[in-house]
């Protein structure tokens, strides 16, 4: 080759680069260096694809590629042992040579699009990769290939993390084998006899595929593919013991299935349908300079850390928190702690789902950012797994006449059988209950209120009814609760409050609508007005428990922990708000002060998401800087803003949240926090820009739901509101919008747009 020819090889993979950064500069990851194969590359550096239920983690050494995949129903332990959330297998291509002398490399995440691509040049050819999880096909994909005929030699590899029996026969490496007898070091033996599956049909274009042993030998060929199935019987079905089919039939089909079809047609439906949920939302936040922009994504997150300017990069942020959403909750188990990816036997908590904020803080994206049907795997895991939960609640919780309570309740840690490890968390089940009504809220469904939210919000608040206490004075209270994990186990604990008012207030709404139950109406309605309510302390702060503290930590403006669960009603409760309930706001707002800004991941997207309901721009965006911050480079460069926790959470460079170490949550929480910036519908009204910082004076958002069943855009310029639109998608009638101080009263009819400009909040 001579250089004229490689020169231009390289300009035009540059121009191709430039192109689709150009078209969407937001969502595209892009680094110039494989992801280390070892523990730290798999948490900081490879890409996560998914496709709601299997997913790979894809570190894209030239040398070896590597896809560490899940599926995120496997799972050890039963009903009645935690176990943990487990690494399913590996699929290896080893690519002898290419391991050393590759330039020009360069790995994308798509987010847009679900498609990770690896590129680089080795000897005069380049070479591609491009790796999705299809939704439609139930399998992920790897297409190799390269700019000249007969130029790959190597080989497949298939690794089980289980013990799986291996086989290779028609191209085709397949392990099955069974959790059966599998029992970690440190971990109770359980009754798991969950069976799974994962094969991967190697195809080529020229050359020849071999058999060598477990592996399949790769000779020559143009371009290979790979499609890898993979399954558990796992079923969310209490009276099937959580037990279903051998998944082996399934995995083989879906495999066949997807072998068969021709790849361009297979990667079409697939980007399709990952573009048509992530494509409902646009958002522009202004732009960035050009030269921070073609940075790789690992250098600008450390940029953006010690200078910020990079409004790109926060808009790529929320849009990664969506695509993340869509990879990890489709069609199965919800997204757990880490979403679906693992590679540990022992992830930190088993990876489970604990149910004190971070399953919630999971799904806070969903509905505000348009991506109402990827909460359906929680709604789906609550009506399945309730019946254990039941059995659970009923021996541990009696009413005083010794009857045991009705509905059920939930401990802080749980797995997908049901099984709860750790303290109660009582109102664990109120705060679900709330996502419940929220997905009606936002969708207008009526039939998923009639059907699954309301039934579901009835039963809780037959616990609570059953549970409640009385104190002396007639107020009711929450006995012996914990406020998230802080201070002592007693009565009246102010999130438990705060989320049993929650839970009724909705559940008397929800009875409304509905036009059933009025006897239990308005007991509803008595009994959420005599709860022990949100009560203001002696420096102004907002209590957490019922009386204030007298102690040298708990209570005084030196407590900075982590949790401040007794703002539930600020966010994402409606209890307490700056417009409803300003004095209490104001309350909010000290603690808040006196908490401080450091934290783990989750901590600081749930504070991000607090001052935003407070209205205050500038200072949600200083939460925005700290959990989209490099760790590390945080500590000295930031001094003084999050410098007191030098291992508090952020961002590590695959954008992942570190709580630390990864946890999924904090993506999720500071994508619906960013949201709650933008567009917030939780009071009766829709509020345009109700916390928009300085840092984004001109920009504009498409797409976001709002409550009543609308659809929200809006533009902004100079730091005001040019104009907005709202669309009744099912919600029609009159709706009040926000502006800064003033409101107006908008008819809107279903399935009509309405244009609203600036002028008319004057
Ligand atoms: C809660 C938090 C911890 C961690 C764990 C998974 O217990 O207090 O910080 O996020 O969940």
């Amino acid at each position: 080759m001579t250089i004229i020819t490689l020169q231009r090889i390289v300009l035009a993979a540059s121009l191709l680069a430039a192109n689709i950064a150009f078209a969407a500069p937001e969502l595209m990851l892009r680094y110039d260096r494989p992801a280390q194969d070892n523990d730290q590359g798999w948490e900081k550096e490879a890409l996560p694809i998914g496709n709601g239920r299997i997913g790979a983690m894809v570190f894209g050494q030239p040398g070896r590629e590597h896809l560490q995949f899940n599926d995120i129903t496997l799972w050890t332990g039963d009903d009645k042992t935690m176990g943990a959330f487990q690494p399913f297998g590996d699929l290896l291509v080893e690519l002898p040579g290419h391991e050393r002398g590759a330039t020009n490399y360069r790995r994308t995440l798509d987010l847009a699009r679900g498609v990770h691509t690896v590129t680089y040049l080795h000897k005069g050819v380049t070479y591609k990769r491009e790796a999705w999880a299809s939704y439609p096909a139930q399998v992920i994909v790897l297409r190799l290939s390269a700019s000249r005929p007969g130029q790959y030699s190597g080989n497949v590899a298939l690794l089980d993390r289980h013990g799986a029996h291996l086989a290779v026969a028609n191209n085709r490496i397949h392990a099955a084998g069974t959790l059966a007898g599998f029992v970690l070091p440190d971990q109770a033996p359980s009754s798991n006899v969950m069976t799974y599956a994962s094969q991967v049909q190697v195809l080529s274009e020229g050359g020849k595929l071999v058999a060598d042993g477990k592996r399949i030998k790769v000779e020559g060929a143009d371009s290979v593919t790979l499609v890898l199935g993979a399954g558990t019987s796992f079923v969310m079905d209490a009276a099937r013991r959580f037990n279903g089919e051998h998944p082996l039939a399934r995995v083989t089909e879906q495999v066949n299935k997807a072998a068969a079809r021709p790849l361009a047609e297979l990667r079409a439906e697939h980007e399709q349908d990952f573009a048509s949920l992530v494509g409902r939302v646009e958002l522009d936040l202004g732009d960035t300079p050009a030269a921070r922009r073609a940075l790789p994504t690992d250098a600008r997150l450390l940029a953006y850390t010690k200078q910020g300017g990079d409004p790109e990069l926060e808009a790529q942020y929320f849009q990664y928190g969506r695509y993340l959403l869509v990879s990890s909750s489709r069609g199965s188990l919800p997204a757990n702690l880490q979403g679906l990816w693992n590679n540990s036997y022992a992830p930190p908590w088993n990876s489970d789902y604990h149910t004190n904020i971070n399953v919630q803080m999971n799904y806070w994206p969903a509905e505000v950012t348009n991506l109402s049907e990827l909460a359906v795997p929680f709604f789906d895991f609550v009506t399945a797994t309730a019946p254990v939960w039941r059995r659970d609640t009923a021996l541990e919780f009696k009413r005083t006449d010794g009857k045991p309570v009705r509905g059920w309740t939930l401990r802080t840690e749980s797995n997908p059988f049901g099984a709860m490890g750790y303290l109660w968390n009582k109102t664990g089940n109120a705060w679900y209950a709330q996502h419940f009504w929220e997905h009606y809220a936002f969708t207008r469904d009526e039939a998923f209120l009639r059907k699954v939210a309301y039934p579901m919000m009835k039963e809780t608040s037959a616990f609570w009814q059953d549970y409640l206490k009385e104190l002396p004075d007639g107020r009711l209270v929450a006995p012996q609760g914990w406020s998230p994990e802080h201070g002592p186990v007693e009565d009246g604990v102010a999130y438990d409050q705060q989320i049993v008012w929650d839970l009724f207030n909705n559940t008397v709404e929800a009875a409304g609508i509905l036009k059933v139950d009025p006897d239990l109406r308005a007991t509803l309605t008595r009994m959420r007005d005599r709860l022990a309510g949100p009560r203001i302390g002696s420096w102004g702060q907002l209590l957490e428990w019922l009386d204030e503290k007298k102690d040298p930590v708990l209570d005084t403006p030196q407590d900075t922990h982590r949790h401040v669960s007794h703002l539930f009603a600020l966010f994402p409760g409606r209890q307490i708000g700056p417009v409803q309930t300003p004095e209490l706001a104001r309350a909010a707002r000290r603690t808040l002060e006196a908490r401080g800004d450091a934290g783990t991941g989750w901590s600081m997207a749930w504070k991000m998401a607090f001052w935003a309901r407070l209205h205050d721009g500038d200072r949600a965006y200083r939460m925005l800087r700290g959990v989209l911050a490099a760790p590390g480079a945080r500590a000295s460069e930031q001094a003084g803003i999050f410098s007191e926790h030098n291992n508090a959470g952020g961002t590590y460079p695959n954008m992942l949240d570190a709580h630390p170490p990864f946890q999924i949550d904090g993506n999720f929480g500071a994508t619906a926090a960013i949201a709650e910036m933008l567009l917030q519908s939780q009071a009766g009204e829709i509020h345009l820009l109700p916390a928009l910082p300085k840092s984004w004076p001109t920009g504009s958002v498409k797409g976001l739901r709002a409550r009543g069943g609308y659809v929200v855009d809006i533009a902004w310029r100079d730091g005001q509101l040019v104009d907005a639109s709202v669309r009744g998608l099912s919600g029609a009638g009159r709706v009040k919008v926000r502006y800064g101080a003033r409101v107006i009263d908008a008819a809107i009819e279903q399935g009509q747009s309405r244009s609203i400009g600036a002028a008319q909040f004057k």
